[in-house]
């Protein structure tokens, strides 16, 4: 068995999708959280991008990229999660595509300046949510993605979800409850240990705490609290 380290932000959602991934294979791996503000130079060394994911394997080769590290664990370690047919693997792949403009429009709002920004970004989130509903539809009866069997579009999308669900309980959204395919897929993914790769009440709190501290518009909707994070 190769040895494997992961170079992380403790709070970084795309770090979670490779996170997740490892813990679904129950592969042992080294979770190691550094700064964002003070990257050491071994960090620097090995990421072309000097962002989070980094897979180092065996001390010797560094993987970058959470979709392409995903795909790399899928290749290597059983179970597959994939499909095995592939025009159902490429419709996976083009889902998992989506996540970058799914995580924009979700989370746009922790980024707003004032109001009336948020208020667009909110207006945002039944677009994605809308195309991922069809998608369910489409794919069939749940509970995952792709019905009974785990698959990366679950790993690649539960992060997203999950904040999805800290900034509801920051400021109220009620986007998700007018989505039942994405609402019951979230509320599965949120109860499967391996989305989470710390106690949830602490984690929400250290998100929250981000989202404070970036000091936008949301931000005065979170009570001071004296919590850890980066
Ligand atoms: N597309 C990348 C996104 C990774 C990413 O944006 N990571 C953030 C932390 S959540 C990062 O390292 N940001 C540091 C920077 O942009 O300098 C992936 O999927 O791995």
């Amino acid at each position: 068995m190769a040895k494997y380290l992961l170079v992380s932000f403790k709070t970084c959602p795309w770090v979670q999708r490779s996170a997740i991934v490892l813990r679904e294979k129950n592969t042992e791996f080294e979770f190691r959280h550094i700064e964002p503000d003070n990257r050491p130079d071994w960090f620097l060394a090995m990421s072309p991008h000097k962002k989070v994911p980094v897979l180092r394997i065996d001390d010797k080769v560094s993987l970058f990229e959470s979709s392409a590290i995903n795909e790399y664990l899928d290749e290597t370690i059983a179970p597959r999660l994939h499909p095995d047919d592939p025009i159902a693997r490429a419709v996976n792949r083009a889902w998992t595509d989506y996540v970058p403009t799914f995580s924009e429009h979700v989370t746009g709002v922790a980024y707003a300046d004032d109001e009336a920004a948020a208020k667009k970004c909110i207006e945002k989130i039944p677009v994605a949510f809308e195309r991922l509903e069809r998608a369910l539809e489409k794919q069939g009866a749940g509970p995952l993605f792709n019905g009974a069997k785990y698959s990366l579009v679950d790993a690649a999308y539960a992060p997203f979800l999950e904040r999805y669900f800290y900034l509801d309980r920051i400021r109220p959204l009620g986007v998700i409850e007018k989505f039942p395919r994405l609402k019951a897929w979230a509320d599965t993914l949120m109860k499967r240990a391996s989305t989470h790769s710390f106690p949830e009440a602490e984690f929400e709190a250290m998100y929250r705490l981000n989202v404070r501290r970036r000091k936008k518009w949301l931000s005065q909707f979170i009570p001071d609290v004296a919590v850890a994070a980066e």
